[in-house]
């Protein structure tokens, strides 16, 4: 199914008059707002390829209808969501979960639909069927070197995939850890995992990045060998400037400033991008802002603010992907709700105003800087939204058109109802 313009304006349509007035009625309130504009209609969020079926907990899988049956599907998912939202321009793929069998009519279609190839992401926590050597005890870690050259070769592998579609950086996420004490040997599992990713690091092609994600605890319960921001940055340190560290959201232990993390990683020039959920409890991968926006908005106030410091564009200088797994709702709908609170708590950020909170925290005028934080937060950015949309050429509503469009029933009826699809 393809979303004609047409029938996204006719829509749109019927719903201007009440827009204006809720876009007339922020004129007051934000001075910026066609520099807000502008930013919102630039930031795109790329869409991971294993969130496009419904998700599944290690209990079972609730399958839902429409779903995508194969790559090309998925492609056409995230074209769906793109014409509605005009912020999802690229796809993240991760192999052997999506293989692009046929790279150069891979990219012809997604580029028919706007869309370009985001980062390629590695597996190596899983064994693949007829894999010689096992996972089990970790890969780019491991204790065996034959394992470790293994993983090193499927990730230059996924290299090869990522460069024929254009992508140009290589997330790598490990499972690699430990159960028990005594496990393992903390120091040499370090070591293999560096010297492992010296090796993927020479692999690289001109212009592109590692991205090397952490997460402290699951698949292993005692010890993780890329297990915090600590240990991301020690690696992405001594690899070189092609490597930095990514930031997922749920990969954080309960309480954990994350935005303190983001404002050093973005001084350092080290953060490389995001992994965009929610959680309430662990590594939940819920929909991005529906547990804690104001997280969110406090994350995404460090990065304007970094990112300018350093005069970054906001843009592209890093990368922005969502990386969550429903397995309730419908997985377009999901993503559209991500999309739309990343965007939010974006705006809100642009409307702090910065000069004030700076002189507040000169002057340790502490309830003033609170209070100019919370009075971007309180402010409802969603007309401004609803704008950059619609001068894109976008949804001013992107769910409520994709309920009106009927997409999923059309999808149900070219697809059918139940679907088997690969990955999580
Ligand atoms: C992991 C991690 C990775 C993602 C896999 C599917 O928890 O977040 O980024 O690729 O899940
Ligand atoms: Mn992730
Ligand atoms: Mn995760």
């Amino acid at each position: 199914m393809k979303i004609e313009k047409y029938a996204i304006d006719e829509l749109n349509y019927w719903q201007l008059n009440q827009h204006k007035c809720r876009l007339d009625s922020l004129v007051t309130e934000v001075d910026n707002m066609e520099d807000v504009l502008r930013k919102l209609g630039a930031f795109n969020i790329a869409i991971p390829s294993w969130a496009l079926g419904t998700g599944g907990t290690r209990f079972g899988r609730f399958s839902g209808g429409g779903e995508p049956r194969c790559l090309e599907e998925k492609i056409e998912d995230v074209g769906l969501i793109h014409a509605l939202n005009q912020s999802s321009n690229s796809i993240s793929l991760h192999i052997p979960w999506d293989i692009p069998d046929n790279a150069t009519s891979i990219k012809a279609l997604a580029a028919q639909l706007g869309l370009h190839f985001d980062a390629v992401n590695s597996n190596t926590f899983q064994d693949q069927n007829g894999q010689k050597l096992s996972y089990k005890y970790g890969s780019l870690h491991h204790t065996d070197k034959a394992v470790r050259q293994q993983a090193i070769e499927h990730n230059i592998e996924v290299i090869k995939y990522g460069d024929l579609l254009g992508s140009k950086a290589l997330s790598i996420w490990l499972a690699d850890g430990s159960n028990f004490p005594g496990q393992l040997n903390f120091r040499k599992a370090f070591q293999n995992t560096l010297e492992s990713l010296e090796e993927i690091y020479l692999a690289l092609p001109e212009n592109w990045k590692v991205w090397v994600e952490y997460k402290p605890y699951e698949p292993n319960f005692y010890s993780t060998t890329i297990g915090d921001w600590g240990h991301s940055y020690l690696l992405a340190s001594k690899l070189g400037p092609k490597a930095a560290t990514l930031v997922d959201l749920g990969h954080h232990l309960q309480g954990t400033n994350i935005e303190q993390i983001v404002s050093l990683l973005l001084m350092e020039g080290k953060l490389a991008g995001f992994h965009f959920n929610d959680s309430k409890y662990g590594d939940d991968d819920l929909t991005v802002g529906s547990i804690n926006p104001y997280q969110l908005f406090l994350i995404f106030n460090e990065l304007v603010e970094g990112m300018d410091a350093r005069g970054m564009d906001h843009a592209t200088s890093i990368g922005w992907m969502i990386d969550a797994s429903h397995n309730v709702k419908d997985p377009i709908e999901d993503l559209l709700q991500s999309v739309q609170a990343i965007k939010i708590a974006y705006a809100q950020a642009l409307l702090v105003d910065k000069s004030a909170l700076q002189l507040a925290q000169n002057s340790n005028d502490v309830a003033l800087a609170q209070e100019i934080l919370q009075q971007a937060y309180r402010t409802d950015v969603r007309p401004l939204l609803a704008e950059a949309n619609l001068r894109n050429g976008g949804a001013l509503n992107p769910i409520d058109s994709y309920r009106k469009l009927q997409v999923r029933e059309h999808l149900i009826k070219e697809r059918g109802l139940k679907t088997i699809t690969t990955g999580l």
